[in-house]
């Protein structure tokens, strides 16, 4: 049986629609167009272009695995990745899915990468062709709490067209809350529990079907009732780490630009940073994130966890070593000033 494909709907007011938010909250997953400038995309993805190998390159050869490697990981040192990591109208759409304001979402993961086709795996734990599997595993120290009060949004921000390249992701869309697919707790899964970690989707099962046949069972159907997401670019998956989903096979000698980013809600503290984060990037030349912290808004740096204003940090004291470390690039004390 051929999956179904997913096709995005073009959000028109700037912010999500009530359905797209309810399809995010009850199916697990809403796949959008148009939140972001296109231009800003386009800045974005001649700076992807120019940052990974080409296609069908002997490097490209060598690439595997999640992640650029800290090659875009925010924060970056151009601007440009930073500006759509914390882009104002995607983080209202965050916020919008999650019930809650801009000032209470984290930033956990920003990663924008290549996945190149390739014919044959290289290994188990290859991710051309992923097991079907959940996210919380290696975002959360413990289980998404219960359905209705999700905690974190996942997004994957595609630069490619899957017309030419494939490898597109495939989700199980939940069907309501007696959804047997998505039997609670999540644990169906290698990796969870003393299940060895197995990313290769044959490997996987051929595993759990000797270790855990009840389990392959279940999986079977999962697959079976898999849709396709025929990504376009600028198509924005908006998904959570209880939504079962899995990447699939490249065309052979292709290459997918995609960006992967979560929000948290900030008292999930058990949610955790995937990337580098930005403790180092604070002893870089030429100071590209202090200038960023100068310039961002007061949203941006929320985002990251930078005191929002009417916090108890923030004393005429404070207020004012604060200034003194941004205040030469640009950083503006005002909306911090304490009442
Ligand atoms: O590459 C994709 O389409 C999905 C990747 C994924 O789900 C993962 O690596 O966790
Ligand atoms: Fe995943």
């Amino acid at each position: 049986m051929t999956p179904r494909e997913i096709h995005s709907e073009i959000v028109t007011s700037g912010r999500l629609s009530s359905a797209q938010i309810d399809g995010w909250r009850q199916q697990g997953y809403a796949l959008v167009n148009g939140l972001i400038d296109p231009s800003l995309q386009q800045q974005m993805l001649d700076l992807a272009e120019a940052t990974f190998p080409a296609a069908g390159s002997a490097a490209a050869e060598k690439v595997t695995g999640f992640g650029s490697n800290g090659a875009l990981v925010f924060p970056s040192p151009h601007t440009i990745f930073n500006e759509i990591t914390l882009d104002s109208a995607l983080l209202q759409a965050v916020a919008d899915l999650l019930g809650t304001e801009i000032a209470q979402l984290r930033l956990t993961q920003s990663d924008l990468w290549p996945k190149y086709g390739r014919s044959e795996r290289q290994s188990e734990q290859d991710n051309r062709d992923q097991r079907m599997h959940v996210d919380y595993p290696n975002h959360s120290l413990v289980h998404p709490p219960r359905w209705d009060a999700p905690e974190a949004v996942e997004l994957i921000l595609y630069y490619s067209d899957s017309a030419d390249c494939g490898g597109e992701t495939a989700v199980v869309p939940r069907t309501g809350p007696e959804d047997p697919a998505y039997r609670w707790p999540i644990i169906d899964a290698p990796g969870i529990g003393d299940l060895r970690f197995v990313n290769d989707r044959a490997a996987a099962e051929a595993y759990l079907s000797e270790k855990a046949p009840e389990m392959a069972q279940f999986r079977a159907a999962l697959y079976e009732r898999e849709a396709r997401i025929a990504y376009v670019p600028g198509d924005l998956l908006l998904y959570r780490h209880d939504t079962w989903h899995r990447g699939t096979p490249l065309k052979s000698g292709a290459r997918r630009l995609a960006h992967n980013m979560t929000f948290r809600v900030a008292v999930a503290e058990w949610v955790s940073t995937l990337h580098p984060g930005w403790a180092w990037s604070a002893y870089q030349k030429d100071q590209f994130f202090e200038k960023w912290i100068g310039e961002a808004s007061v949203h941006q740096r929320c985002v990251m966890g930078f005191p929002a204003p009417g916090n108890a940090y923030w004393t005429k004291e404070t207020l004012a070593a604060v200034t003194a470390r941004y205040g030469i690039f640009g950083f503006d004390p005002t909306p911090y000033e304490p009442c």
